[in-house]
């Protein structure tokens, strides 16, 4: 498993989930430091002078990219499920701008918080019926250049649609859309009944993982039990990224990326011992 921090290309507003803040040299050069494989990238318009920036600094620190997240588009309105086809359509084409990006920057493309909301009066086929639609575009988009697309179930306070990893998988059942998942514990948290399990289920359809305390911090400054997940995982063969999707509001950005660094390093040696140890006893079995 690899692991990963957030990053945002551009000042990140007031509780947006971006650990670092602004893709400087100095943070990337200390996200490095403390080990750690690569980021998630929260983009706005990923062809100016700042997000190309951005991409040429992680290349030269060797860091690889998990997700880039159009979560910024929300904040301008634009989502894809939208009733009003105007902005439906806008909204297909800002995000196909940044799956032209990840297609250059090898990441995936998560579709979040830019689905949008069911109407109160509609059904949730109505619903489902535009965001379908727009998806089909966006695949068009995609396919050609290897993108993955990546649904995240996001909880209820958010979002009204699609907010356990369960609903996540039966959306991608009943519309046979050739996209992914990917999960955050801080939302299964809240949604899911068990996320130890919900996670195993998920995962035949999971491409990367949001892996975060029940605080939203890194694992071990919360209360969930991270280091049964991490292993649920591990065992499970889950090869994708660990990212720290962390919103550090009440401690310093780098206390929680220093302690993410921590528990990563330590669950690794762990790993490590128990598999020495397994191998010590086959061999005395011998
Ligand atoms: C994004 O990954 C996320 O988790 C949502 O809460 C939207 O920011
Ligand atoms: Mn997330």
């Amino acid at each position: 498993m690899k692991t990963s921090v957030s990053l945002s290309v551009f000042e990140s507003p007031r509780g947006m989930p971006a650990l670092f803040s602004g893709g400087t040299e100095k943070n990337i050069k200390r996200i490095k430091e403390l080990g750690y494989d690569g980021v998630d990238l929260f983009v706005r318009n990923p062809f100016d002078e700042e997000t190309q920036r951005t991409l040429h600094l992680l290349r030269q620190y060797q860091l690889g990219i998990g997700a880039i997240m159009p979560a910024a588009l929300a904040g301008e309105g634009l989502f894809l499920g939208d009733v009003n086809p105007e902005i439906r359509k806008e909204a297909v084409q800002r995000i196909g701008e940044i799956i032209d990006f990840a297609g250059e920057a090898e990441g995936m493309v998560s579709i979040g918080l830019v689905r949008g909301n069911q109407l109160e009066e509609e059904s949730l086929e109505a619903f489902e019926e535009r965001f379908s639609a727009s998806c089909r575009e966006l695949l068009k988009l995609a396919d050609p250049l290897g993108v993955a697309l990546i649904i995240e179930p996001i909880n209820r306070y958010e979002i009204n649609t699609i907010n356990s990893a369960k609903e996540g998988v039966d959306f991608l059942k009943r519309t046979g859309l050739p996209m992914y998942l990917m999960l955050d514990t801080f939302h299964m948290n809240i949604e899911d009944v068990d996320i130890g399990e919900e996670l195993l289920n998920a995962l035949p359809f999971t491409k990367h993982i949001h892996f975060l305390d029940s605080n939203r911090l890194a694992p071990s400054m919360g209360h969930l039990d991270m280091e049964n997940y991490y292993r649920i995982l591990h065992k499970a063969g889950y090869q994708g990224y660990l990212c720290l999707e962390a919103l550090a509001d009440k401690v310093s950005p780098d206390e929680c990326a220093v302690r993410g660094a921590d528990f990563f390093s330590f669950m690794r040696r762990k790993e490590e011992s128990s598999r020495e140890k397994n191998t010590g006893e086959i061999k005395e079995c011998i």
